[in-house]
């Protein structure tokens, strides 16, 4: 059965055909793909039709898809059972590769999702310091936790969803909401809220409402201002640890947090979140502490072998110089092809994670992500797709590059990015 035919059955038994909504590719309109095989930089669709990927699975896939090495211990933890419920030796080992790269974590929770890590760090930031506000920036997406789902980013803002039916007004009226990068907003929350906030939680780099940056000093601002006040500091580095640096991108800027947020390629493609931080935070979690977090699958050895593969590999080849440059040719690659054809646009780039906006603005918090057009978005979409190419169907969203995109990749990309710009 080919894409249509799969998406036809899909609709009618999964709600949008999905089993999250930006799947969909509502935002961007044409048929949703389904996917039936990856290799390296490239996926395969159920037409047969081949695509260069830097949707990457939304960023787990820094090695690539089917990473060998990661096959392999998928295969052995296999062949030893798939899940036991006690503690596997797989669980210690990542661990261990977490506490030493990740420089602000002593002691670290395997969960089993971004948004359980980041919805467990709220939870304890609040049982920690027994307050209840937080503090969110605009445009920041930190999963779909009820408290966390407010002016949020990704799939919301693709969207266009203000707040989610279903999410009490009491609860979202304890997430106080300010934009990125704004420092004068902060304090502001901070003199009328101070002594309640629980906790910031930020993106470091924002990158579910495209890829922004932080402004210089703006991090380290949040670092003092909640110290200030009492408060934790959560880093959401879900997409960001062992992307932007293998200790994230509190190890880039030189950061430490309260708090740490994990996911995506800590679980080397299989479903893996974790949270963690330092030891007198980490201990409030239960048993050692009261604040309770459980789950039957976390920490399964399969899962965690695909993590600490993945780890592993990053951790002995150190491919974060090559991929910023390999990255810096796509993203100055892309940005000629775009000027040559008269189309304004601002590439936003941190390591292998870029963003192109349809708009000559400078990006720097959800206000100016939105002024991108999103329906010059749409057609680059749809026209690269057609050349061969795959990218977030969704503006406000990441590319990312895989050690798997060789110089040749790159380059073979860039024609077909041409032709598909040509065609716009
Ligand atoms: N968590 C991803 C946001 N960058 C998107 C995955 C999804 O919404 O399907």
């Amino acid at each position: 059965m080919g894409n249509r035919d799969l998406f036809d059955i899909a609709s009618k038994v999964l709600p949008g055909g999905v089993n999250s909504p930006v799947r969909a590719f509502k935002a961007v309109g044409g048929d949703p793909l389904v996917l039936v095989r990856g290799e390296g930089p490239k996926v395969w669709d159920a037409d047969g039709r081949e695509y260069i990927d830097f949707l990457a699975s939304w960023g787990p896939l820094i090695l690539g898809h089917a990473h060998p090495k990661v096959l392999e211990a998928v295969r052995e933890a296999l062949d030893r059972g798939l899940s036991f419920g006690l503690t596997n030796p797989y669980e210690v080992e990542i661990a261990k590769l977490v506490v030493e790269g990740v420089p602000s974590v002593d002691m670290v929770r395997f969960v089993n999702s971004g948004t359980e890590a980041t919805m467990s760090a709220v939870r304890l930031a609040r049982g920690v310091t027994g307050r209840r506000y937080v503090l969110k920036f605009e445009g920041c997406y930190h999963g779909h936790y009820d408290s966390l789902l407010v002016s949020a980013g990704s799939g919301v803002a693709t969207f266009g969803i203000p707040g989610t039916p279903g999410i009490p007004e009491e609860i979202a009226s304890m997430t106080l909401v300010v934009p990125f990068n704004n420092e004068e907003a902060v304090k502001e929350a901070f003199s009328r809220y101070g002594e309640d906030i629980a906790c910031v939680i930020v993106e470091p780099v924002a990158g579910n409402m495209g890829v922004v940056t932080p402004k210089e000093g703006f991090l380290g601002f949040l670092r003092e201002i909640t110290r200030e006040y009492g408060s934790l500091l959560i880093f959401d580095e879900v997409i960001t640890c062992f992307r932007v640096s293998f200790g994230g991108a509190q190890e880039l800027y030189g950061l430490d947090p309260d708090i740490t947020c994990m996911g995506k390629i800590v679980g080397g493609g299989l479903p893996v979140g974790a949270y963690g931080g330092r030891s007198d935070i980490m201990t409030r979690v239960a048993p050692e502490g009261p604040v309770y977090q459980a789950g039957t699958l976390s920490g399964n050895p399969v899962a965690m072998a695909a993590g600490m593969a993945t780890l592993k590999v990053l951790k002995e080849e150190q491919p974060y110089g090559l991929l910023d440059s390999r990255t810096e040719d796509l993203a100055r690659g892309v940005s000629e092809i775009l000027s040559e054809r008269g189309v304004p646009h601002t590439v936003n780039r941190v390591g292998s994670m870029m963003t192109v906006f349809f708009t000559d603005v400078e990006v720097v918090d959800f206000e100016t992500a939105k002024t991108s057009n999103t329906d010059t978005f749409s057609r680059f979409f749809r026209s690269l797709l057609r050349k061969g190419v795959l990218i977030p169907p969704s503006q406000f969203e990441a590319w990312f590059v895989s050690t798997a995109h060789t110089d040749q990749v790159i380059e073979e990309a860039l024609h077909r990015i041409e032709e598909a710009v040509r065609d716009l």
